[in-house]
């Protein structure tokens, strides 16, 4: 209460010296109260709700079997909006043998989360590791054929419920080389990669699609390759939103001095990115020094949408031994904790609401209208590959408000739409018209809402009309 009042009332005061001053009496309260209200602060007392006043989700690697652990639970109820869990929906889990799959302990994770409220983070569709015994021993377009099923039958059947998948994990290997990690599935082909994202899209077209690795923290040769990568994707259409930094810390791999320039070298080619599995090796004043500097790198990217740590007490950690986590064993805060808390209550670049321009521009240029004064305009983007897509239409409020809007578009012969989210459509071949649902009609002047459709065929090519209704 004490801090919080402080940092509302925009003094960095010291903890210690802040309890002295509540304690010298009600006056000061009452002017620090004041002063909190007056000034619209709204400092969260948890990680997810100081995190939400930023726009950001804040979560946790969780494993199934702890949720019956009352101080695991507690915590992760009270102080997360997020979970990733941190095994259950690996290959080996889901898939133990080949064409049997089982989700029990991962949907016991998800339904925790959804049922609170909380978004559920996919970790990971493909992955060169805890692969089971069948797929460890297949190669070629066997491999390849078993890999897309196993992307395509695991994000079909959380179609909906995943905010964000890991579509793939680790491609890249470490060193100076840039090159790709060797594994059974990089020897099916270069494109693996790009073929996971893209059954990824058409089984789950809601959710986020990242990929996500370690050792890119900072500019390097891996996290390069990467970023070329993500390049190359954005410029041929294979859809990918988002880039997952592990954040694996310890004093031989600290917080690199680039970490902020590094994620918004990513931003700007327009991908989201999100800190994945956050820890850092330590303790005291040094550890809760990273966990501030990290947190105030994601807040300075606009595009930075979320932090997750990779588990919740110090002993859940997958290196327990180096204490990296925001609680100790008993569950109680560390300064990490109160560093991090801290960091998320102060000062940042205004939430993700309308992604910066990217660079470079994707190779079909989103058609718009011109925004017309008191209408809206629409633009649609695509993501196409061979038999079908995926558009994402922008709608955008002109100079006034508006309550509803429709936008027509023109889908080619034999195009055929599957599926539509975050709008209704009339019709599913020729001229289709796309109005908005109950929450997404409502747009302040200047603002802007998604839409999104997957089908059968070519995309659409023409220029999308909105009108307000
Ligand atoms: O290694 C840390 C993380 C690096 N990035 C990808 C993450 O998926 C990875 O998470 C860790 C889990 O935290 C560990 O819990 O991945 C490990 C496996 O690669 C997980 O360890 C495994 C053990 O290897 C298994 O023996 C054990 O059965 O955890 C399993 C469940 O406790």
């Amino acid at each position: 209460m004490d801090n919080m009042l402080a940092r509302a009332s925009g003094r960095p005061v010291p903890r210690r010296r802040s309890r002295v001053a509540l304690a010298s009496g009600m006056v000061g309260l009452a002017v620090a109260a004041t002063v909190a209200v007056a000034s619209g602060a709204n400092a969260g007392t948890t990680l997810a709700t100081a995190a939400a006043e930023k726009g950001r989700y804040f979560g946790a690697a969780v494993a199934a079997h702890k949720l019956s652990d009352s101080t695991y639970a507690g915590i992760l109820n009270r102080e997360f909006n997020s979970v990733t869990p941190e095994n259950e929906m690996k290959i080996d889990a889901t898939e133990p043998q080949q064409g049997q799959f089982t989700f029990g302990n991962a949907d016991r994770i998800v339904e925790h989360a959804r049922s609170r409220g909380m978004s559920v983070r996919g970790h990971t569709l493909a992955w060169h590791s805890q692969q089971p015994g069948w797929m460890q021993n297949m190669s070629g377009s066997a491999l390849r054929q078993a890999m897309l099923n196993h992307v395509t039958q695991v994000a079909t059947y959380y179609r909906g419920k995943i905010h964000s998948w890991d579509v793939v994990n680790e491609a890249f290997a470490d060193g100076g080389t840039g090159a790709r990690r060797d594994s059974n599935l990089q020897r099916t082909g270069n494109d693996w990669i790009e073929a996971a994202f893209r059954a990824a899209r058409a089984a789950d077209p809601t959710a986020k699609l990242c990929y996500n690795d370690y050792n890119t923290d900072g500019q390097n040769a891996k996290s390069n390759a990467v970023y070329a990568m993500v390049q190359d994707f954005k410029a041929r259409g294979v859809p990918i939103d988002c880039v997952g930094f592990q954040s694996h810390f310890n004093s031989a791999s600290p917080v690199p001095s680039d970490y902020q320039a590094n994620l918004q070298r990513f931003a700007n080619l327009g991908v989201d990115v999100q800190i994945t599995e956050l820890d850092i090796e330590g303790s005291g004043q040094t550890q809760a020094d990273n966990y501030g500097r990290v947190v105030r790198a994601c807040l300075a990217v606009s595009r930075c949408t979320g932090i997750t740590v990779w588990g919740i007490r110090d002993t859940d950690s997958w290196r327990a031994s180096g204490t990296p986590l925001l609680f100790d064993g008993s569950g109680n805060k560390k300064s990490a904790y109160t560093a991090t808390l801290d960091a998320l209550n102060g000062g940042s670049t205004p939430p993700p609401t309308t992604p910066p321009p990217t660079t470079p521009p994707p190779t079909t240029p989103p058609p718009t209208t011109p925004p017309p004064s008191g209408g809206c305009s629409a633009a649609v983007s695509l993501n196409s590959w061979n038999g079908g897509f995926v558009a994402t239409v922008r709608v955008t409020a002109g100079s006034a408000p508006i309550d509803g809007w429709a936008v027509a578009l023109t889908l080619p012969g034999g195009a055929t739409i599957t599926n539509t989210w975050s709008a209704r459509a009339t019709g599913t071949t020729g001229a289709v018209t796309f109005r908005n649902v109950d929450y997404n009609g409502r747009l302040a002047a200047g603002v802007t809402t998604e839409f999104g459709f997957q089908g059968t065929g070519t995309g659409p090519t023409g220029t999308p009309t909105c009108t307000v209704s």
